[in-house]
C-alpha cells in the first residue's frame, strides 16, 4: 500500500471497545483511517489516526451525508488481490487496498423505537448509507477484507491477525454476519417507512428478519430438531406473549411447552374474574372462574384431574403465598394421594412468597411471568411453502350476541353459564363443544372431524353434572343439527349457544322448543383449525 503499512478502515456510531480494538491493530502495525467522530475519538485516547478526508482529498460533505462514498475508499476495499490490472488501477490512482473495515451503523431501530420517538426528518437523517456501503464492499471482498460489524468480534479478530494464518471459514462467517447486519437494518428502515405510509396496515409487510432465541432441544418429538425464534417487528405490534414471557425456575422450555403455555395463556387472558385454565395438548381440559383463585384452581383441576396431570396452569392473576401452597400440595382428585404434577404454571405477576414457595414444589416446574397480548394481534401460520397471515381471534363482548330465538328464555345464571362456555369454546379446537355450568367447564370435546363425536364426548364428561347446564358449539351443525340438538336437549342441558346462520336454523329452534330447552345465537363462529 501507498503509506506502507496494513490499513484498517474504521467508521463506528457505537464507539465501545474502540480502544481496544485500536490498540490492538496498532501494536500489529496497522494503519488505521477513520471518520470524523470516530478520528476524534481515536486521538482523545491518545491513538494515531489518519482522517477519511485526507484520504479522498474531499470534506466530509452535505451534514456528513457523504464521508466515504469514494473511489478512494471503495477502491481500497473492493479491489481484487488476485487481478493484476485491479492492483494496476489502484497504484496509478495512488489508493492503499484495506485489510479490514470495521464498520456499525446509525442506531436507525434504537432512534425511531425510542421512548420519545422521532420526527419524520430525523427518522430519514438517521438511514446509514456510507456504512452499509462499506460493509456490503468488504463483506463482498471478504476473502481478501476482513469485515467486522459486531463489537464483540473484536478479540477474535485481533487473535486472528495475530495468529498471522488465514482462515477463509473465518472471513466467511463475518462476511455472512455482516450482510445479516445490513439486511436486518434495511428491513428496519422499510418497516418504519411503511408504517408512516398511510397504506392500509393489512395485509402487513413482513421485513424484519427472525432473531433466534434458542436453540430447543427437540420438536414435537426427540428425533426432531428445533429452535425458537422471535420477531421484534411482531413482538411489537402483538406486546407481550409467550414469546417474552420471563421464566423464573425450572427446566427449559421445550417446543411443546411452548405451544401449551400459548394456548393456556391466551385462554385465561379471555377472562376478567380469577380464573385458572389448566391445558394439556393444546386444549382447555378445566377453566374456572371464581371471586376466589384458589377455589377457581381447585375447580380447574377436578374438572378433569387425568388430563391436569403434567398439564399447564395458567392464571389470569396473581400466585400469592397461599396460592402457591395450594399448587404445591394440592392432592389428585382422582385417588386424594398423588400430588398433582404440572409442566408450566404461568400467571401475569408472583408474589415474592409464592414464587419461593413454587420453586420449592419441584427442580423441573417451569415458572412463567407473561404480559397479556396486545388485541389485534397478528397471527402466523406455515403450510407448505407459505404462510397465512390472519388477525387474531379478537372481539370486545360487545361484538358478540347472545340472541335468544327459543321460547324458553334463559335465566340470567343460565345465560351467564352460555356466556362462559362460548368464551371456553373459542380456544377449543374444532369440533369444538364445551359444557359449563357456574363459571367452571364440566366437559369439553375437541379436534374430532365429526361434531356429534366432540358432543358426545363433552356430554361423557360432564356426566350427571350436566343437568341444567351450558353448551356453546363453536359451529352449527350443518346437517346432523338436529340428531345433535336432540342428544344434548335429552341429556338435560339447559341453554345452548352457537353461532346460528345455518338453513336448518328452524330445526334447531323447534327441537329446542319441544323439549323447553333455551337457544342462543352469537352471530359469531370461533372455528380453531
Ligand atoms: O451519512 S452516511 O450515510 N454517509 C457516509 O458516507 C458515511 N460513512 C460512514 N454515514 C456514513 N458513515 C457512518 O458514520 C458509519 O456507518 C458510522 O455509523 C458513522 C460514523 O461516523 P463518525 O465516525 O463521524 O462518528
Amino acid at each position: 500500500s501507498a503509506s506502507g503499512s496494513k490499513q484498517a478502515l474504521i467508521s463506528l456510531s457505537d464507539k465501545k471497545d474502540l480502544d481496544l480494538l485500536a490498540t490492538g491493530l496498532q501494536e500489529l502495525g496497522y494503519t488505521i483511517v477513520s471518520t470524523g467522530g470516530t478520528a476524534s475519538a481515536l486521538e482523545k485516547a491518545g491513538i494515531s489516526v489518519r482522517k477519511v478526508e485526507e484520504l479522498t482529498n474531499f470534506p466530509e460533505m452535505l451534514d456528513g451525508r457523504v464521508k466515504t462514498l469514494h473511489p478512494n475508499v471503495h477502491g481500497g476495499i473492493l479491489a481484487r488481490r488476485d487481478q493484476n490490472h485491479h492492483m494496476e488501477a489502484l497504484d496509478k490512482h495512488n489508493i492503499s487496498t484495506f485489510e479490514l473495515v470495521v464498520v456499525n451503523l446509525y442506531p436507525f431501530y434504537e432512534k425511531v423505537t425510542s421512548t420519545n420517538g422521532v420526527t419524520f426528518d430525523d427518522g430519514i437523517e438517521n438511514i446509514d448509507i456510507g456504512g452499509p456501503t462499506m460493509i456490503r464492499a468488504a463483506a463482498k471482498n471478504h476473502k481478501d477484507v476482513l469485515v467486522v460489524v459486531d463489537t464483540q468480534d473484536y478479540p477474535l479478530v485481533l487473535q486472528f491477525l495475530k495468529s498471522n494464518k488465514d482462515d477463509q471459514q473465518f472471513r466467511r462467517k463475518l462476511a455472512w454476519k455482516a450482510f445479516q447486519h445490513v439486511a436486518s437494518y434495511d428491513s428496519a428502515v422499510s418497516e418504519w417507512l411503511w408504517k408512516q405510509t398511510e397504506e392500509d396496515k393489512f395485509p402487513p409487510t413482513f421485513t424484519i428478519p427472525l432473531s433466534l432465541k434458542s436453540s430447543l432441544r427437540y420438536g414435537e418429538n426427540p428425533h426432531q430438531k428445533a429452535a425458537f425464534y422471535t420477531d421484534s417487528s411482531l413482538s411489537e405490534f402483538n406486546g407481550g406473549g409467550i414469546a417474552t414471557a420471563i421464566q423464573h425456575h425450572g427446566k427449559e422450555m421445550s417446543y411443546n411447552n411452548y405451544l401449551d403455555a400459548d394456548a393456556a395463556w391466551n385462554c385465561v387472558c379471555e377472562f376478567e374474574k380469577p380464573t385458572c385454565v389448566v391445558v394439556k395438548h393444546t386444549n382447555p381440559c378445566g377453566v374456572a372462574s371464581r371471586d376466589d383463585l384458589i377455589e377457581a384452581y381447585r375447580l380447574a383441576v377436578k374438572a378433569d384431574p387425568v388430563s391436569a396431570f403434567g398439564g399447564i396452569v395458567a392464571f389470569n392473576k396473581e400466585v400469592d403465598e397461599a396460592l402457591a401452597r395450594d399448587i404445591r400440595e394440592f392432592r389428585s382428585p382422582t385417588d386424594g394421594e398423588t400430588r398433582m404434577f404440572y409442566e408450566i404454571v404461568v400467571a401475569p405477576s408472583y408474589s415474592q412468597k409464592g414464587l419461593e414457595i413454587l420453586r420449592g414444589k419441584s427442580k423441573t416446574l417451569r415458572i412463567l411471568e407473561a404480559k397479556k397480548n396486545k388485541s389485534g394481534k397478528l397471527s402466523l401460520r406455515q403450510v407448505g411453502g407459505g404462510w397465512l397471515a390472519q388477525d387474531s381471534d379478537d372481539l370486545t363482548p360487545e361484538e358478540i350476541k347472545f340472541d335468544v330465538v327459543s321460547k324458553k328464555v334463559p335465566e340470567a345464571s343460565e345465560l351467564s353459564d352460555a356466556k362462559f362456555a362460548w368464551l371456553c369454546v373459542k380456544h377449543v379446537k374444532s369440533n369444538a363443544i364445551v359444557i359449563a355450568k357456574d363459571n367452571c367447564m364440566l366437559g369439553m370435546g375437541s379436534g374430532q372431524p365429526n361434531r356429534l363425536e366432540s358432543l358426545r364426548i363433552a356430554l361423557r364428561k360432564a356426566g350427571d353434572e350436566v343437568k341444567g347446564a351450558a353448551l356453546a358449539s363453536d359451529a352449527f351443525f350443518p346437517f346432523a343439527w338436529k340428531d345433535a340438538v336432540e342428544e344434548a336437549c335429552e341429556s338435560g342441558i339447559g341453554v345452548i349457544a352457537e353461532p346460528g346462520g345455518s338453513i336448518r336454523d328452524g330445526d334447531a329452534i323447534d327441537c329446542c322448543n319441544k323439549y323447553d330447552v333455551s337457544l342462543v345465537l352469537t352471530g359469531v363462529r370461533h372455528f380453531r383449525h
